[in-house]
């Protein structure tokens, strides 16, 4: 014994961290893939630094399947037109394949790492379609056999589609769509199940738990399959993987809506690219790796319900140190290969939840704060008009720097709610083009007060910087909308008319409400997020965790 402890403490002085006590860590640890055999495969990415035999002994532990983070791309597979460059990715295959791992392919088609020659501007319609079919055919014959699945088509929808029932109208304006057409979808999948028809294919895509987002993607893949039932003796499109590119905001219950949605559709699902974002810096704090973890079993536990559809649970990053959202501690493993609370979650969710319930009642003891709006009808220039109603103060923070606050003041009357916010301590930088990172206020309503975990028809966000720019999510909340800003110094006032489109006002009813203040850095990016209550980060798509404002008279 004596002498294992010295040989440790040798070795821990000699390469700066004792290897043999991480083995141990992990020996202790139960696999994942064993804790989960009953109820999917559980995967994980590998890319170049994960080929070495500590990160491989984890993805070997813990995972049965594993997906190329990106050598599998177009860009690596044939940059230039007819050289196939499968050096890189055969090597990355075949140690898996040696290793008892199964392997899914990622990805034929992508707006992203495609080169220029195969889609851009100028290629005809013709070559277009030739390029696309041969890249899919050449590439998913290479792996035949050693690849039981592909995204064969990667994040085709686009963001928020404003009317998901027409898939075609709310594809992305990527390369391929402006080149072919809507029918490129069909052509890729296609191109790959003649090359390969025992390989399960996917649509891949992230946001899907956004309501809109998921329904674009179920009246395509219900198109698409409707048209195409038989081929090869099944539907043309086999699975729909939720990547799952998640955070601590991310709401579960959007999760499963999307989930039973796509299950419906008789198709397999898979959770592609997991990871949940919690940490700054590439730092977390204890009660962050806590949150990080009861976000993980939320999410795990939903998966378990549907297990029967779920092909596989991939996770996107072995540890944080080379998680491609580094800065936000996305995954199981720190940045020592060390299992986090997080890593604990997924091996048994409910032995997690149930071992930090003191953690989850503190959480969910915070009230809601309420406040009122004070019948009137301003002229939004004149700030005095909103002198009788009572200050809101946009001061909690959600970032850890603690940049722009202010105040809100709120009237209503019976067509629509005004808004006074005066906002200091900003930079009045407007240089980002995201205009969330802008120096700006967004205030979010929810009429029916309803809370909601995802927007309805009474449901909106706008947001206007200090330079009278105003964005709106859903888009038709624009109609009927006005405001009005001053500058002054580092302060700024922005005055808002906000149409009520679905309630009839009247004294006494309580809405959904809250006000948010971007503060950006003098470089541009947003560097400070102030709220008055919903400390979610959420409120851009789930009402839940909106104060409350009581319409009231004077
Ligand atoms: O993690 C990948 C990163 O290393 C690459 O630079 C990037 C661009 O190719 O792609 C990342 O992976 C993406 C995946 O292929 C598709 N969904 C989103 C992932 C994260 O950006």
């Amino acid at each position: 014994m004596l002498k294992r402890i010295i040989l440790c403490l040798i070795a821990s002085l000699s390469i700066g961290g004792c290897a043999s006590r991480k083995e141990a860590d992990m020996r202790k640890t139960q696999s994942l893939k064993d804790a989960y055999a009953d109820y999917f495969l559980i995967g994980n990415i590998v890319s170049g630094v994960d080929m070495d035999d500590l990160r491989y002994n984890i993805l070997t532990t813990h995972h049965n399947i594993a997906t190329a983070e990106n050598a599998m791309k177009p860009q690596y597979l044939q940059g230039t037109k007819g050289v196939f460059t499968f050096v890189d990715a055969d090597a990355v295959v075949n140690k898996a394949v040696s290793r008892g791992l199964k392997v899914h392919g990622h990805t034929l088609a992508w707006h992203q790492q495609s080169p220029a020659w195969m889609n851009s501007e100028g290629v005809s319609r013709g070559d277009a379609v030739a390029n696309l079919a041969t890249h899919a055919k050449t590439v998913a014959d290479h792996f035949k056999g050693r690849v039981v699945s592909w995204d064969v088509l990667n994040e085709a929808i686009a963001d928020n589609p404003p009317n998901p029932e027409d898939w075609r109208a709310s594809l992305r304006q990527s390369p391929w769509f402006k080149a072919i057409g809507a029918d490129y979808v069909e052509i890729v999948f296609k191109a790959a199940r003649e090359a390969d028809p025992t390989a399960k294919l996917y649509y891949n895509d992230y946001n899907l738990d956004n309501p809109s987002k998921a329904a674009a993607v179920y009246n395509m893949v219900k198109d698409i399959n409707e048209r195409n039932p038989d081929v090869n003796g099944r539907p043309l499109i086999d699975g729909v993987g939720m990547q799952g590119h998640y955070s601590t905001h991310t709401n579960p219950a959007n999760v499963e809506n999307s989930l039973q949605r796509f299950i419906s559709l008789n198709v397999e699902v898979s959770v592609t690219e997991l990871d949940v974002q919690c940490g700054e810096g590439g730092k977390q704090t204890d009660d962050q790796k806590i949150t990080q973890g009861l976000a993980y079993a939320a999410l795990f536990n939903v998966f378990k319900k549907y297990a029967e559809h779920i092909g596989r649970v991939t996770m996107w990053g072995i540890d944080d140190g080379s998680s491609w959202r580094r800065q936000a501690c996305p995954t199981m493993f720190n940045d020592s290969l060390r299992p986090k609370p997080a890593f604990f979650a997924v091996l048994d969710p409910d032995k997690f939840t149930a071992e930090n319930r003191m953690f989850i009642e503190k959480r969910e003891k915070k009230e809601t704060k309420q406040s009122e709006a004070v019948y009137g009808t301003p002229d939004l220039t004149n700030a005095a008009a909103w002198s009788q109603a009572p200050a809101i103060f946009i001061d909690s923070y959600l970032t850890a720097w603690q940049g722009a606050s202010g105040t809100a003041k709120v009237l209503w009357d019976e067509n629509n709610l005004y808004v006074l916010a005066t906002v200091n301590n900003a930079e009045m930088n407007k240089a980002n083009r995201n205009a969330y990172e802008q120096d700006s206020v967004e205030i979010f309503i929810d009429e029916n007060n309803e809370k909601t975990p995802y927007y309805e028809k009474d449901d909106a966000q706008y947001r206007v910087n200090f330079d009278n720019e105003a964005t709106f999510n859903p888009s038709s909340a624009a109609e009927g909308f006005e405001s009005w800003t001053s500058v002054s110094g580092r302060s700024y006032t922005v005055s808002l008319k906000i149409p009520f489109r679905t309630i009839s006002a009247e004294e006494g009813v309580l809405i959904g409400f809250d006000a948010q203040i971007n503060g950006a850095s003098a470089q541009g990016a947003r560097q400070s997020v102030a709220i008055w209550n919903d400390l979610s980060g959420g409120s851009y798509q789930d009402t839940s965790g909106l104060g409350v404002l009581k319409l009231t008279k004077r």
